[in-house]
């Protein structure tokens, strides 16, 4: 693919295969799945010695859930992150909300200890943390830019497939839909003040700098992401099961495109949620024409706003479930079909 001809190799990614290679060796040898869970948002560099880029809101925190319950269900995860996203298990303490110092106290000899307040629902988390390190059942790899995003992608893709129908994609992170292609990037800072502005090189393809300036302002012109979804589902992964997620902000639009999805890129399933609501709903649309809305009543959702914490919401109530514990097992169960009775791209589902 051009892509790949014309946008750099990231320097990270020969270590980042070798580790994934022994990873997936091991877990092909004890026959377990294995699913890559992509999670956070890419940015777009502007320039080459990047000051400025692009960004997005998302926070990691489907990712990093979600990759917790597929260690839960029995599978080895491979978490396809951006860096200084929420991570399994550290998401736990990690935000503003919940910083880890709140959670510790000094002890009567002077010694730091977890607050007895915290002491069994940390135990529990350690005790899964430490489980997956045990078993080395999960590979946390980190990406920055959507160019990084898109060769770990491809190259994970490739590794994993001898896994075969056991592997597993769940494409949660947010991905840009658009970038400033390496023959379009100029090498440094770009200049606010005219008096500084320069004509910086611009590569050979004859267009101006995706980023420039016009006087006063800036001028960014991007070229879309190719649509790398077809080739992971024609190409890079034809013989997984590929979950994506489709993200809206208008209700009227989800369902219909969630559905445009799955029959443009014939995958097996597409998650649609929207920005406000997606904590505690979503909307599975299946190949096979199935579709179904997961909701999580109100006086079960979790409260926090950028991560989840059962142990801090519903306790008027009924526990607080992250709705990621009914996505997971929902998956693994599609999972077991196709791995049993075959693609279900050929069944009927939630029928
Ligand atoms: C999602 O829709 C994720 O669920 C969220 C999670 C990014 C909303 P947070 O990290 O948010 O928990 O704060 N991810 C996919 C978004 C996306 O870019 N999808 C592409 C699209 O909609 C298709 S791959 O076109």
């Amino acid at each position: 693919m051009e892509y790949f001809e014309n946008n750099p190799r990231p320097a990270s990614l020969d270590s980042h295969i070798a580790l994934a290679r022994a990873f997936i060796d091991q877990h092909a040898e004890q026959n377990r799945r294995v699913a890559l869970v992509t999670s956070g948002g890419t940015t777009v560099p502007l320039e080459n010695q990047t000051v400025r880029f692009i960004d997005n809101f998302s926070a990691g925190t489907r990712g990093a859930t979600s990759a917790e319950y597929f260690l839960e269900s029995g599978y080895a995860v491979i978490f396809l992150h951006r860096q200084f996203s929420l991570l399994p298990y550290a998401r736990h303490y990690s935000h503003s909300t919940n910083c880890f110092l709140d959670y510790m106290a000094f002890s009567s000899s002077g010694g730091v200890v977890i607050d007895t307040e915290y002491q069994h629902q940390m135990g529990d988390v350690l005790a899964k943390y430490k489980k997956a390190k045990h078993d080395n059942t999960l590979l946390l790899l980190p990406f920055t830019t959507v160019n990084e995003y898109l060769w770990h992608l491809r190259d994970l893709a490739m590794l994993m497939q001898p896994l075969g129908p056991n592997s597993l994609f769940y494409l949660a992170a947010a991905v840009s839909d658009f970038f400033v292609p390496a023959d379009r990037m100029v090498e440094h800072k770009i200049q606010s003040s005219e008096e500084f502005h320069s004509q910086q090189p611009n590569g050979n393809s004859g267009e101006p700098p995706a980023a420039h300036m016009e006087g006063k302002r800036l001028i960014i012109d991007l070229d879309p992401v190719p649509k790398f979804l077809k080739l992971l589902v024609d190409k890079w992964a034809p013989h997984s099961m590929i979950i994506s997620f489709k993200l809206e902000t208008d209700p009227s639009m989800l369902a219909e495109k969630s559905r445009y999805a799955l029959k443009k890129y014939s995958h097996h399933l597409v998650i649609g949620n929207l920005l406000n609501t997606r904590k505690w709903e979503v909307l599975f649309v299946s190949a096979g024409g199935g579709e179904k809305w997961l909701r999580v009543p109100a006086n079960r959702r979790t409260k926090s706003v950028s991560g989840s914490r059962p142990e801090d919401a519903g306790k008027d109530s009924e526990p607080a479930v992250e709705i990621e514990s009914w996505i997971v097992p929902e998956i693994e169960k599609l999972h077991t079909q196709m791995i049993e009775n075959g693609d279900p791209r050929e069944l009927a589902l939630f029928r």
